[in-house]
């Protein structure tokens, strides 16, 4: 290259770089909170990864895009496993996403997650997980309902289900496993219980991860106590209704006082709540700690 060639060549090149340079410079200086937030915004597609239709969990959402006023956002509906899946996918290759969430859930100990803060409070408090058992179940089988009566655990117990199951043990493998390594504690739920022959009883349950661990536990310990145990996978709302109508004996999914409030104040006086047996959930949504987002404030 001739060397007048080269000069200009080079003098081209430092022009382009202080030009690159100096727009960087401003679009740093011009980095409002408002452009910060429609980046996190379109870097999502305005879009929050839901859970099926009539999880509590997606009420409050709802409330959550209308009270923060996240107008341009919208809830997307799927299922549990359909909300891990895409969490993941997006995890592995470090992009944004937003989900709706709840502890206990397997996946704060799979991947690095953050709720967004919810000054607002729409997602409430920390809440307990209630049994629910069919009016008249304690005439009908008495010891079943003593067994739901005193059924009562943690989240790192439940939590430890969870995370068998998601390393690929089946719901069935995983219950057994905590069952036999946990008998103690099994043995306060089953104080005072005789064993039964074959009674047939029907506990209902959404897929929720949580409810898949829980409801298998239980319904272990049920087939171990010599019962003919069916686990039904229903539909939240079917779930209450169930109970309600008595086409199922209980259930052990009740998100109170909060995420099923709905659900319970309809059904009120027609199920009988057995009280907690689990505290200190909490539900939200929840990012991806590598995402330079705080609150739910911060979306609109
Ligand atoms: N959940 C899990 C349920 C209750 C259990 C938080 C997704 C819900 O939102 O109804």
């Amino acid at each position: 290259m001739k060397k007048w060639a080269l000069m200009l060549f080079v003098l081209a090149l430092s022009v382009g770089l202080v030009a690159c340079n100096s727009d960087k410079a401003s679009n740093e200086g011009n980095d409002s909170d408002s452009s910060k937030e429609a980046a996190i915004g379109e870097s999502v597609d305005y879009e929050i990864v839901g859970i099926d239709p009539g999880a509590g969990l997606m009420k409050a959402t709802g409330t959550a895009i209308d009270e923060y006023e996240l107008t341009d956002w919208k809830l997307i509906e799927g299922s549990g496993a359909a909300m891990t899946a895409a969490l993941k996918k997006a995890y592995d290759k470090e992009e944004p996403i937003i989900v709706t969430g709840w502890t206990p859930h397997w996946m704060f100990s799979k991947f690095d997650l953050k709720y967004l803060e919810d000054p607002k409070g729409v997602y409430g408090d920390a809440e307990s997980i209630h049994s629910i058992a069919r009016n008249g179940l304690q005439e009908d089988l008495p010891g079943a309902y003593q067994v739901l009566d005193q059924f009562n655990w943690t989240s790192e117990d439940m939590g430890s289900v969870m995370v068998m199951i998601e390393d690929g043990d089946s719901p069935e493998e995983a219950a057994a496993t905590w069952v036999e390594e946990n008998a103690d504690q099994v043995a306060t739920w089953t104080e005072g219980v005789n064993k039964v022959d074959g009674e047939e009883i029907t506990i209902g349950y959404v897929a929720w991860a949580s409810e898949i661990a829980s409801t298998n536990v239980i319904g272990k310990v049920f087939e171990d106590l010599g019962y003919d145990v069916t686990l039904r996978q229903v539909e939240a709302g079917p779930m209450w209704t169930g109970v309600a109508d008595g086409s199922l004996d209980a259930h052990i999914a009740g998100w109170l006082p909060a995420t099923h409030a709905d659900y319970y104040n309809e059904f009120e006086g027609d199920f009988e709540d057995l009280g907690a047996n689990l505290e200190g959930t909490k539900i939200g949504l929840v990012v991806p700690a590598y995402m330079d987002v705080k609150s739910i404030e911060d979306l609109k």
